[in-house]
């Protein structure tokens, strides 16, 4: 007779999917082949994706010599993905597909440093978007505050405060901040997420050394390519508590949102989407528009327009598989 048993998803290499059950005992298994999902890309060439990701809730069917079959994933309550980073064979128009990085999330903790790498708010606003159009609930860290003598990094605290992130201030050198971060994580399903060498596997190792997770030399972020951490892995450290450590992301494009949507997911240009001429309005070029009159009023900052610009304009030049 079959067993069937329940797990989570918490490692993926290659064609093998790890899971733990409830008591945490892990399991090796394979994916049944109507779990992937296949692109057509040129007349001749088929992509394939699993679609099973770290943080699935599956069931699986145990072989004999104690490896699984996974015949069921569980209706995901949310996730965060992103494009798939370009295909080669592809066309110019790039067809991109879905990726997912992560489900069934309670927190998205992003990491960013105030210096090495340098501050990248663009890279913030991405991710910000992504966790908002997934109803996933942000928090910004800003890591490496002992590399910014000058406090500049306040500004943007600020800034983020006042959209009604919470933010934090980290250093793990000088062991600041770093326990209200363990606040937050605490009892919730986290995905740790942000540029390569931004500290996000020094601030998990502060807080929970048994994870002992790599951490990589300044020449490891420099050098392009080159990343720390390989693959996402999620990880128990208390009873209810999980953390999903993700390899330094380079690129993040938010995926399936529409153009005439993004603006819904920057709290602070959908304020004023009401006060513009017209219900299409991209908040570019149009006339009356509620939004770029906010702006030269002062009341959105200039940097945040700029990363819906940016966005914008990535969106444009999309095309989706469904
Ligand atoms: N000055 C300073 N350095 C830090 C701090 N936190 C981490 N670092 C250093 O930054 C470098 C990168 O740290 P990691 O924890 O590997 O960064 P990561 O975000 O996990 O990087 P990837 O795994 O590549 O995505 C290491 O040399 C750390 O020692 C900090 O608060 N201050
Ligand atoms: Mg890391
Ligand atoms: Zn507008």
């Amino acid at each position: 007779m079959e067993v069937v048993i329940e797990g989570t998803v918490f490692k993926i290499e290659s064609k093998d999917y790890y899971v733990f059950d409830e008591s945490g005992k892990e399991f090796r298994c394979s994916l049944k082949g109507r779990f992937q999902k296949e692109f057509s890309l040129k007349k001749d060439k088929l992509y394939a994706v699993d679609i099973a990701c770290v943080g699935d809730k599956v069931e699986f069917d145990l072989n004999k010599d104690g490896s699984g079959v996974i015949k069921q994933i569980k209706p995901r309550k949310n996730y965060i993905s992103r494009k798939a980073p370009r295909l080669k064979g592809a066309g110019v128009r790039g067809e991109r597909l879905e990726q997912i990085i992560a489900s069934n999330l309670d927190n998205v903790i992003i990491v960013s440093s105030c210096d090495q790498p340098k501050f990248n708010n663009r890279l913030i606003d991405r991710i910000l978007v992504a966790a908002e159009s997934s109803h996933v609930q942000p928090v910004i860290v800003i890591n490496k505050i002992d590399l910014d003598k000058k406090h500049n990094y306040k500004l943007w605290v600020q800034l983020y405060k006042s959209l009604g992130y919470g933010v934090l201030e980290s250093s793990v050198v000088e062991k600041i901040g770093v326990i209200n971060l363990k606040k937050i994580l605490e009892g919730k399903t986290n995905l740790v997420c942000g540029q390569s060498g931004v500290g996000k596997s020094s601030l998990l190792n502060s807080l929970y050394p048994v994870l002992n997770l790599k951490v990589g030399t300044i020449s490891n972020y420099t050098s392009k390519g080159t990343h720390t951490t390989v693959t996402s892995v999620m990880k128990k450290v208390d009873v209810n508590t999980f953390i999903i450590d993700t390899p330094g992301i380079r690129e993040m494009d938010p995926y399936g949102i529409k153009k005439e949507d993004l603006s819904h997911y920057f709290r602070d240009l959908s304020e004023y989407l009401n006060e513009c001429k017209f219900n299409t309005c991209t908040h570019y070029h149009e006339p009356g528009c509620g939004v770029v009159e906010a702006l030269k009023q002062g009341k959105i900052s200039k940097e945040r327009y700029q990363s819906y610009l940016n966005l914008l304009e990535t969106i444009e030049e999309d095309l989706f598989f469904s």
